[in-house]
């Protein structure tokens, strides 16, 4: 039997010259190495990541000394095998060359049954990445983003640890994934390709499932006198013979031993959903390859979900849509964009990524980007995603630049796409493959190309070499060409009616949030907004109060797009009162960045159907910055993520206000004419009808009632509108549809001092709500809400006077994480639940307080 014998231990390392060796850890790289052994300072703290680059200019060495295993003996064969090595090395066992290796994300394996001894040395050479690319980038001036430094596209590693406008300049190395000796006799397993068929499944109109599923197999088999591989059909072909087992989620087990039929049909199977359309079941899958006398070889287990993942780009009014249909239900994407955890990759580990992955179903996600400047993540982000029912739309890791396609690097990036698709192909999670990040836009632009090859070089990777490989590789799953495309060819990449589009005029272009609304995006794979992190994650990183001041030298060495700090100024002087001191800057820039994005939210689920994804650029940081995350890296939640909590809820209400922001006019322009107007909508984004009541109130500033309504169907709206007036006002919204409301007209409300609240309620219980302003938050006459709070059974209750809008509840490390904040109320009380952090010491502030 196959065994996989570990070499976790007895690592050393040493900066290559130097005859001082210290501990390694592997898993790990040569940052954190030099960081736990006192080796190097903090690359975050301060400007030390200028020091921190500088060491990427060595070489280092990593040495394991291991003693042959017993299974070695037993085995006709022994394989040394690396699931990941950051970048460039060279590897000898016992002073005897195996290879080079010149690729973070392929697998390498070496044949050492004839170098292994008693007692072995295994040494691991990595070359510095950063004259590597230097000299490459000399010797062909390849471009890319200036954000990285130039020669990134030469090499096959995160380009972002060459810089981004997110990410510093920390080229981490080392050995990122583990090692291992592969123990075998005869054959093994390489891998295995289920292949669902969903033809018999049923799901009736209350979502009951019923019929079969039918799985087909085809194995990869390693033989070591031959290497072939083969389908459940022609398996009589080959002299070995496999054992299926499958346990379903209720523990029963199905076992085929040596009779294989053609189709194994699972019976009364449980469907896989995406968060918020069902549930998450898994089937383990057990694979034993057996020799001719029936004794095990190899073992490959996994887990799959049953159901059907495709994207529709069928042709419509508007254009093609772009959707994923899962087991034929099309599904809103709601998430966010992911960035590699952390520029020091030996920090990432299966219990960091849960912690993180936890929060993108708190903010009720369905879908994640992992985007192409990063690398392709580890198992264990697929297994959660899984088990969480997140969409992944994984991009090849391509961005921003343009490659020279010679037969070498063809040879090397087809090698990396068959290494991953063989590793994530069977995750039930996996969405889509997407060929790149922000490539076919910008070459179609001309920008990094300096030659025509280049261009050519672009389509023969993404539309032909790349689709090929999945065809062959992962027939099932979806290909997209690049991130924005309309399906390729340099056809208007970022056309908003076709494809999936970045839209970046709020922000980049200083647009006014309710500039989204001029748009019908039919999937938004990114559109962010930047703020500043937490007080305490700056303080992780400096602790001279001088350098609290957003434009410091400190501070704007963590913060990497040039313009931006401009940007949330800008946006800070539209929209709120001067804010005094630094602590209310943050606060101010959080805000900003939620309404931002919940302008842009609100408004694409109020038209599902014709937009089918909003995905936020983005989840998490990778190391401490001002950026465009909702997650900041000490994975303090900013108020855009409790934004996306209520705004990707599956059934919320929003509110299509008209006002100042939308007048068009400036301030001091005549004629101007500030409408005060609502339309409500309940979008349902869940799989079955809904019943809602939409109230609403106009209220003064101390959150007195001064008028109050239901809101009443629409039935004239043009344009899908699904929904039906029901009972008592009630609003009948089906299944995955919004539905809007009647327009409420508020011209006699004052505007600098009246608000309108709205809420929506299901069988009496209010499950969404919101509150809207006319005017611009600086010019509303808010009045002190004197907030306090109470703590009780796991539970924090705020008392406002008055109106209060983005009500921040803090701890003193301000780590707390709520069932709600930055929430809006009205004079009274709000309870929230403490999901964890200390409760002493609280803070309480809200836009009142900006000022
Ligand atoms: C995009 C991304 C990233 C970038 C982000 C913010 O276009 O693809 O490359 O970090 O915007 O500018």
């Amino acid at each position: 039997m196959k065994s996989t014998i570990f070499l976790d231990k007895n690592w050393k390392m040493h900066k290559a010259g130097d005859t001082k060796m210290i501990n390694a850890v592997v898993p790990g790289t040569v940052y954190t190495d030099l960081l736990r052994e006192g080796e190097m300072e903090d690359p975050f703290w301060k400007d030390n990541e200028d020091k921190a680059l500088k060491l990427m200019d060595d070489d280092y060495e990593y040495v394991c000394n291991f003693k042959k295993p017993a299974e070695a003996d037993s085995s006709d064969n022994v394989i040394l095998h690396f699931d990941g090595l950051d970048t460039l090395t060279d590897i000898y066992l016992n002073g005897k060359k195996l290879g080079s290796t010149y690729n973070m994300h392929r697998i390498w394996e070496f044949d050492i049954k004839e170098e292994l001894e008693d007692e072995n040395e295994l040494r691991v050479y990595f070359n510095s990445p950063t004259r590597y690319i230097k000299d490459a980038y000399e010797k062909a001036p390849t471009k890319g983003s200036e954000d990285a430094m130039q020669g990134f596209v030469h090499l096959r590693k995160a380009h972002c640890m060459f810089g981004w406008d997110w990410g510093a300049h920390l080229p981490d190395a080392g050995i990122y994934r583990p090692v291992s000796l592969i123990c075998f006799n005869k054959a093994r397993i390489d891998s295995v390709l289920i292949r669902q068929n969903h033809e018999n499944v049923k799901i009736d109109k209350d979502g009951k499932e019923s019929g079969t599923v039918g799985l087909d197999f085809e194995f990869e088999i390693i033989d070591v006198a031959e290497e072939y591989s083969c389908s459940c059909e022609d398996k009589d072909d080959f002299e070995l013979n496999v054992d299926i087992k499958i346990t379903a989620p209720d523990g029963s087990v199905t076992e085929y031993k040596d009779e294989i039929p053609d189709e194994i049909t699972i019976e009364n199977p449980q469907l896989w959903w995406p968060n918020g359309y069902g549930k998450q079941p898994l089937y383990n899958v057990q694979v034993t390859l057996k020799d001719e006398s029936g004794n095990a070889l190899d073992v490959w287990e996994r887990k799959i979900g049953l159901r059907t993942c495709t994207v529709s780009t069928k042709k419509d009014e508007w254009g093609n849509e772009f959707c994923f249909v899962v087991n034929g239900v099309k599904v809103f994407a709601m998430g966010a964009d992911y960035i590699p955890e952390d520029h020091l990759l030996g920090r990432v580990n299966p219990e960091v990524t849960r912690k993180l992955l936890d929060k993108a179903v708190f903010a009720n996600y369905n879908s994640i980007r992992v985007w192409g400047g990063g690398y392709y993540p580890d198992d264990w982000f697929f297994d959660i995603c899984d088990e969480y029912g997140i969409l992944v739309w994984e991009d090849f890791m391509f961005a921003c630049g343009v490659y020279d396609l010679t037969p070498d690097f063809e040879d090397n990036i087809t090698a990396e796409f068959e290494d991953n698709l063989k590793r994530i192909r069977h995750h039930a999670s996996l969405g889509l493959m997407c060929g790149n990040n922000e490539m076919e836009m910008f070459v179609n632009y001309g920008l990094w190309v300096s030659k025509p090859s280049e261009k050519r070089d672009y389509t023969i990777m993404f539309e032909y070499l790349i689709p090929n490989m999945m065809k062959e590789f992962a027939p099932d799953v979806y290909y997209w060409p690049a991130s924005p495309s309309s399906g390729g060819c340099f056809d208007e990449p970022n056309d908003e009616n076709r494809g999936d589009v970045h839209y970046w005029a709020v922000w980049h272009e200083n647009q006014p949030f309710s500039e989204y609304r001029k748009y019908y995006f039919r999937f938004l794979s990114e559109f962010g907004f930047q703020s500043f992190p937490a007080e305490k994650t700056v303080e992780s990183f400096t602790d001279d109060p001088a350098d609290k001041n957003v434009f410091s030298y400190i501070m704007e060495r963590h913060q990497r797009n040039g313009a931006a700090n401009g940007k949330i100024l800008n946006y800070m002087q539209q929209t709120y009162l001067y804010p005094n001191d630094f602590s209310t800057v943050i606060y101010a820039s959080q805000m900003l960045q939620a309404d931002a994005i919940r302008y842009g939210v609100e408004h694409f689920r109020r038209n599902r159907g014709r937009c089918m994804g909003a995905v936020v650029w983005q989840l998490n940081d990778c190391w401490p910055v001002a950026s465009w995350s909702s997650i900041d890296y000490q994975g303090r939640l900013k108020a855009l993520h409790y934004a996306e909590k209520r705004f990707f809820a599956p059934i919320m209400v929003s509110c299509q206000e008209e006002g100042e922001m939308t007048c068009g006019v400036p301030l001091n322009w005549l004629p101007r004419e500030v409408k005060q107007e609502a339309i409500f909508n309940v979008a349902n984004e869940t799989r079955s009808d809904i019943t809602a009541k939409v109230t609403w109130a106009l209220r003064d500033a101390s959150g007195k009632v001064l008028r109050e309504g239901i809101a009443e169907f629409d039935s004239e709206r043009e344009g899908g509108n699904p929904g039906s007036a029901g009972a008592d006002k009630n609003i009948l919204v089906p299944a995955l549809s919004s539905t809007w409301t009647k327009k409420v007209d508020f011209a006699d409300a004052d505007r600098f001092s009246q608000y309108v609240s709205y809420e929506a309620e299901i069988d009496g219980k209010v499950v969404s709500s919101g509150t809207v302003i006319f005017t611009m938050p600086k010019y509303f006459k808010f009045q002190n809400p004197n907030l306090s709070a109470t703590v009780h059974d796991g539970k924090i209750t705020v008392k406002a006077d008055a109106y209060a809008r983005g009500v921040e509840i803090l701890n003193e490390n301000e780590d707390l994480i709520l069932s709600d904040n930055y929430f809006d109320m009205n004079a009274g009380e709000v309870t929230v639940d403490v999901i964890s952090g200390d409760t002493s010491k609280l803070r309480l502030r809200s836009v009142y307080d900006i000022r």
